[in-house]
């Protein structure tokens, strides 16, 4: 009797591992980066923010994003949203650390690309934006992805 249980016991761990292994393999399936739903907010003021949504391969970190083309404005930064007290300010960061195969979203009132010092008003129905999104992994290896960013005054 106590065999029978240990059999069963035995078959069900078995039934988990191969279910928790296939699980693991299901998150390795993200062979590429992907950079998708960028666009950047039309400007209201000097500054413009900047949101796409963002998966990995790799645990990587986001370190910097660019205009292709004429430049836009005098400096592009990364900004996070912290609380201090009732207020949210944004704040300034050197990198965006990606988990692997975990979806990554830059959104407004969360993580979001700051274009400082805009050269020129941003419209939406303006020509889209090129952006190219510069990643850096374990040692020197370093990816870009470039995508088209339309001007928007909301997500659409
Ligand atoms: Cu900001």
């Amino acid at each position: 009797m106590k065999f029978k249980v240990f059999i069963v016991l035995l078959f069900a761990g078995l039934g988990f591992y191969t279910f928790w292994n296939f699980g693991q393999g299901s998150v390795q399936e993200v062979k590429v980066t992907t950079v998708t739903n960028a666009w950047v907010r039309a400007s209201v003021g000097p500054n413009a923010a900047g949101f796409a949504t963002i998966v990995t391969d790799s645990d990587l970190s986001l370190v910097d994003v660019e205009v292709l083309g004429e430049p836009i404005s005098e400096r592009i930064e990364l900004h996070t949203h912290i609380h201090e007290g009732d207020v949210m300010k944004m704040q300034r960061v050197t990198q965006f650390d990606l988990k692997k195969a975990k979806v990554f979203s830059l959104k407004p009132g969360g993580d979001h690309v700051m274009f400082m010092r805009l050269k020129r008003e941003l419209k939406e129905g303006d020509a889209p934006l090129k952006l190219r999104f510069k990643f850096q992994g374990q040692g020197d290896q370093t990816k870009d992805i470039d995508v088209i960013a339309p001007i928007q005054k909301s997500k659409k």
